[in-house]
């Protein structure tokens, strides 16, 4: 079925024939177009944006190109096509023909399971309101207000689910999603990666490569959800998701281009000398960004995971393709634990491990953009390699949060930590720095001194190109 944009909120989902529905969603549309104007991107309501809007959600009818307002963005309501005859593919009710209405029984554990995923949709934009201030260039600024309007849309899409199928207090989770904002002293964001600031570019782009990669993760086994609405959402915002990592491995890829450049060009490792991010620190800021990223998957051992899967509600990544009988009864995974001063793996119950299945098949996905980075370092002939840490280093959530490790993995005294860990984590000193490199460049065609130029346009237009126009 085709967007029709002739409506308030466009939608593929016959909005127009539930009154009721339409209704309640008109009415907390005002709620959320004030959000965007008081904690959207700061300063960007009159900017004319080269942006992308989904006009159908067919392969290849994906996106639209054009230059809009932000305010005036089509936030809309796309569920991928109904697939016929599917089925609970996983969990108690396998075989059971997959539900359209929410199961009574697991009412609440859905809702939860869709309020935190919203959650932190807006919590992005939130964190990241300040960073058009500071663009690298006006292409970089173009793809951030992209992914600010497409993570705005996302929290769209669960507010839906909670309006289309959870009544009252359906509506009240969405209003609290205004409510709730990043890094609020009182009423935070619920999970602790969306209450961090983004205060710089080089940060941002961590976020995009890391963070919104768990999106990826999360997103696809919520897809495999035997509650179909839930299930078709997400399977359109996946194709959204590609864009977010794209901006944050080209991103963090051009930072590094940017350093070997310069250290070749001034045969020097004091890169900052030259106004480039030199790589030790970026290497601290992947440090930083992938070990906050990794305890968005939860504890090692959760029953939470384990009932949210035998419930049929949330699956593992790829389920139906995996090769087993998709009940995990008797089955072990191995999970890791700390062992004297290492981290050891042992076989536990795979049904209870489905949090730290999803976070291995995570850190996989993760390494493969470091090697790309690392092919970036290798060709201009330097000699260093970024390295994800161990999943033991840093981490604030699960089994790990009770040491302290190095970011090889070895566990190690507080004192050695406190002695340490400026090496492995951004110090104060070059975030400063860093910040002090946050200049905003908009002529089109320029880039900042301490980044790359991107290696081509959006949508086949050429980078001088005037991605976005200030009026
Ligand atoms: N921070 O049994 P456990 C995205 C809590 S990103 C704070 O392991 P569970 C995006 C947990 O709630 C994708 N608290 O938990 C990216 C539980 O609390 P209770 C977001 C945490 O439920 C970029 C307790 O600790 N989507 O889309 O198995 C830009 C015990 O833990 C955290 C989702 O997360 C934490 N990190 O697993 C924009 C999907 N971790 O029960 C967007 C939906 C755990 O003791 N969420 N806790 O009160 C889930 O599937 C699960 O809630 C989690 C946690 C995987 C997050
Ligand atoms: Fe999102
Ligand atoms: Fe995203």
């Amino acid at each position: 079925m085709s967007i029709d944009y002739q409506e308030k909120i466009p939608n593929n989902v016959n909005l127009s024939e539930d009154r009721r529905l339409q209704r309640a969603l008109e009415k907390w549309q005002p709620g959320y177009q004030q959000w965007w104007s008081e904690l959207g991107p700061e300063g960007s309501h009159q900017m004319d944006v080269y942006l992308r809007t989904a006009i159908s959600v067919e392969p290849g009818g994906w996106a639209n190109y054009g230059h809009v307002k932000m305010p005036d963005y089509r936030w809309g309501i796309f569920l991928a096509p109904q697939e016929e005859d599917r089925k609970v593919n996983f969990g108690a009710h396998k075989g059971d023909a997959a539900w359209q209405e929410v199961p009574g029984e697991y009412r609440a554990e859905l809702r939860r399971l869709i309020v935190t995923q919203g959650d932190t949709e807006p919590a992005s934009v939130e964190q990241q309101r300040h960073l058009g201030l500071t663009c690298p260039s006006l292409y970089d600024l173009r793809n951030l207000f992209q992914v600010n309007v497409e993570e705005g849309r996302h929290l769209w899409a669960m507010v839906y689910l909670l309006h289309a199928h959870f009544g009252r207090d359906g509506r009240e989770e969405a209003e609290a999603m205004l409510e709730r904002h990043s890094g609020d002293a009182d009423k935070p964001r619920i999970l602790e990666a969306f209450n961090e600031p983004t205060p710089d570019w080089l940060s941002f782009f961590m976020f995009t490569y890391f963070t919104d990669r768990d999106g990826k993760y999360q997103l696809a086994s919520l897809a495999e959800s035997g509650f179909d609405p839930l299930s078709r959402t997400c399977r359109f915002m996946l194709t959204e998701e590609a864009h977010h990592m794209f901006v944050g491995e080209t991103g963090v890829g051009r930072v590094i281009q940017r350093a070997c450049e310069i250290m070749n060009e001034h045969k020097t490792d004091d890169v900052r000398k030259y106004g480039g991010i030199d790589l030790a620190t970026i290497q601290r800021y992947l440090n930083f960004h992938f070990s906050v990223s990794v305890d968005l998957f939860g504890q090692e051992i959760s029953t939470n995971a384990a009932n949210y899967f035998t419930m049929g509600l949330k699956g593992r990544f790829q389920e139906t393709r995996i090769d087993d009988d998709h009940l995990l009864k008797d089955a072990t995974y191995s999970v890791a634990e700390v062992k004297g001063d290492g981290v050891v793996f042992s076989d536990q119950s795979a049904l209870t491990a489905v949090n730290e299945r999803l976070r291995d098949d995570y850190i996989r996905d993760c390494q493969r953009g470091v090697d790309k980075w690392n092919r970036v370092i290798e060709e201009a002939g330097i000699d260093f390699k970024m390295t994800i840490p161990n999943r033991a280093f840093h981490r604030g959530i699960g089994t790990f949060s009770a040491v302290k490790a190095t970011p090889d993995g070895r566990i190690i005294t507080q004192a050695d930590w406190d002695h340490k860990h400026a090496d492995w984590l951004p110090t104060d000193e070059d975030r400063a720095y860093v910040t002090s490199l946050m200049k905003a460049v908009t002529e089109p065609g320029k880039v900042a001194n301490w980044i790359a130029s991107p290696a081509k346009g959006i949508n086949g237009t050429p980078t001088d190109f005037e991605y976005v126009r200030f009026n």
